[in-house]
């Protein structure tokens, strides 16, 4: 726990939509009459083609959740259409370029006007409700678009991150059987441009059920092209009418998939459904971000990622806010780039991930001193815990101490935020994701499955269903079940560990299975093992985390070359790229030690612990290895230890 001062509600977030004493009596309420708290919050915060006859059933311990059962709505609708008669004219999105000089506002009747058309063109080209959708962008309002076309009429869109290599792309397209794609000729990023239609290019050779992919024009470079599949979205969006009936859809139909890692196997189709996920994606925006009309509202995530989808589209647009979307980097031209956007667009909530944070705290505090950011209100984080340091610099120095902190922990699981501070009702402590979102139930569970009372530390789980949860991992429910709900029974497993502290506050202290948090990107140790044992000279490999300063987690890599392969500089690079290909850039290892031998049980399971410890140099404290089958690849390790840079 953090001995930095404790900072209380400031005076100006007093009339906040929730204060302390409504957080108590809400929270209280949401776990007491639970129905009774999400039909109020579900009549308040969407409206229904037809009401629901049940809030929720099913096992919880199973992990089956059906929220609103027998209710109808559509997302699109919701977002856009029920907006239009008092903000038509409002902006809904304000993209900002790569390019300084390049951005562009978006009513909300224009988004409905694109949204339609492109819903059109889905139809037309045979894509109906239930359908798969690849969505592979850059930061452009045309992601939006198609997410939202998606909604419209009932498809279920899978957004692929563009920093994914095409293999990364066949994978998720082959799961999920996506017919469709919708992608760019390239995208910009830093200056530099990504080749995402020859990516697609790429991957498409390995799906041959793909039958559409639509190419929006953004460089205007040459594309290879092939007739009958691949179509401008510039022209095929100008033939089509300006109007799309919405689809009715049931509450608990399929809104988007969305693949994220795990500590096993390849990545897995996390499943969110219509009404649970929308609502508990406008609520946790209203409330967290304690938005008020006419606000602009930045996140800076990757629509790639869940974050990108809950709070840069569904959650602001629900709520009839102004969001803003950003094609680059934080660092693009400069260190400065985010708060001149900030200055430029006047944005009131500034919403970023502590890798970004750390980057910027690096290179110290004269590029936001260059702008004045008066327009700031609050600030927020996400993605991995932030350490005290960084989050005192943010507060001082980029909100000028005026402007509260929301650390919010949540998952592509938990759909939307889960344990937040609110910034009417919390005193902050840095480096605390503080407390449970109305309706969390929460536990910190010992190693044998027992309720920790009390301040302590354990592993967090949930207790009960809450209505943007995770549904199932698309086309393997028993992995769902196995994941998340077996570990312990009768519980949600998050995967991360935390401490609760006298005061009832939470802080995550990270994952306690193989999954690395890579920049607030989450990367199973096992896919990295995988690719690097494809290349036909690696026999074995080893990958662990350790504490990086500006990534928070770096990748070490403990590679075994088949007998007789020597290792060298241009196998290490040969592995690096392979990494590159196979998943994509995030996935690039920072250390690659060649280790003779791993450490192995008599049974051959690799211990891991003592690899991460190596990894962490703490090799003082190995702990008991005398159950290895060869204590002595240890001391080989420990004596060859790579330090990293
Ligand atoms: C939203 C998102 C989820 C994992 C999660 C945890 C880590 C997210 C955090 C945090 C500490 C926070 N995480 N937010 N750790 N404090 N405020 O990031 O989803 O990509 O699925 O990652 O990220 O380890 O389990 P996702």
């Amino acid at each position: 726990m953090s001995e930095f001062p404790i900072h209380p509600v400031p005076p100006h977030f007093a009339d906040a939509h929730i204060n302390a004493k409504t957080y108590a009596a809400l929270y209280q309420r949401s776990i007491d009459d639970r129905d009774g708290f999400w039909a109020d919050m579900a009549t308040e915060f969407l409206s229904w083609d037809q009401p629901w006859h049940t809030v929720v059933e099913g096992d919880f311990s199973k992990g089956e959740a059906r929220w609103f059962g027998g209710g109808k709505l559509n997302v699109s609708y919701n977002c856009i259409d029920r907006h239009l008669p008092e903000r038509a004219g409002q902006t809904a999105l304000i993209w900002e370029g790569d390019n300084p000089a390049d951005s562009e506002h978006i009513s909300y009747s224009q988004l409905h006007e694109r949204v339609c058309r492109l819903a059109n063109v889905l139809r037309a080209r045979g894509v109906g409700k239930g359908d798969r959708v690849c969505i592979y962008m850059p930061m452009i309002p045309e992601a939006a678009y198609a997410m939202l076309a998606c909604a419209r009429i009932g498809a279920i869109h899978s957004v692929v991150f563009g920093g994914f290599s095409p293999t990364a792309i066949t994978d998720r397209i082959l799961d999920a059987d996506c017919r469709t794609v919708i992608t760019a000729d390239e995208g910009r990023r830093g200056g530099k441009v990504v080749p995402l239609k020859t990516n697609v290019d790429t991957a498409l050779t390995s799906c041959p059920n793909v039958h559409t992919c639509l190419v929006v024009r953004v460089t205007g470079s040459t594309q290879a092209w092939q007739e009958g599949r691949d179509i401008w979205y510039h022209e095929a969006t100008t033939e089509v009418a300006r109007e799309c009936s919405p689809e009715l859809m049931d509450a608990e139909d399929p809104l988007f998939i969305l693949y994220t890692s795990g500590s096993t196997g390849k990545p897995k189709g996390v499943l969110h459904t219509t009404g649970g996920y929308l609502l508990q994606a406008a609520m946790t925006f209203k409330y967290t971000f304690d938005y008020r009309e006419g606000e602009v509202f930045w996140c800076t995530a990757d629509v790639g990622w869940v974050t990108g989808h809950t709070y840069i589209l569904y959650g602001p647009l629900a709520n009839g806010a102004i969001s803003l979307m950003f094609e680059g980097v934080p660092t693009y031209p400069d260190a400065g780039r985010c708060w001149e956007i900030v200055d430029k667009h006047q944005v009131n909530t500034f919403y970023t991930a502590p890798t970004a944070i750390r980057a910027l705290h690096a290179v110290g505090d004269a590029p936001v001193k260059r702008s004045s950011r008066d327009s700031l209100r609050l600030l927020g984080s996400v993605g991995e815990p932030i350490n005290p340091e960084a989050w005192e610099w943010y507060y001082r120095v980029v909100g000028d101490s005026r402007c509260p902190i929301v650390d919010t922990w949540w998952q592509t699981e938990t759909g939307a935020q889960m344990i937040t501070p609110l910034p009417g009702a919390t005193d902050l402590k840095p480096g605390a994701a503080s407390m449970p979102m109305f309706g969390v139930e929460l536990a910190l569970l010992d190693e044998g499955g027992a309720e920790i009372e009390g301040a302590g530390a354990g592993y967090l789980v949930i207790k009960s269903s809450w209505p943007s949860q995770i549904r199932t991992i698309y086309g393997d429910h028993q992995r769902m079940v196995e994941t998340y709900f077996s570990h312990y029974p009768g519980y949600y497993f998050t995967g991360d560990g935390a401490t609760r502290d006298q005061d009832g506050y939470y802080w995550i202290t990270g994952r306690v299975d193989d999954v690395l948090n890579i920049s607030g990107h989450r990367m199973g140790t096992a896919e990295i093992e995988s690719a690097l044992v494809l290349h036909e000279d690696i026999a074995e490999a080893a990958v662990v985390g350790y504490p990086h300063d500006i990534k928070g987690q770096g990748i070490y890599c403990f590679v075994t070359p088949m007998d007789g392969v020597e290792p060298s500089e241009s196998l290490r690079a040969e592995l690096v790229a392979l990494c590159a290909t196979e998943i994509g850039a995030i996935a690039k290892p920072d250390v690659i030690q060649w280790a003779p031998g791993l450490p192995k049980t008599r049974s051959g399971k690799i211990m891991r612990r003592i690899l991460r410890k190596i990894a962490e140099n703490e090799v003082g404290n190995l702990g008991d290895i005398s159950t290895l089958a060869d204590p002595s690849v240890v001391d080989h390790l420990v004596a060859n230890r790579v330090h990293p840079e």
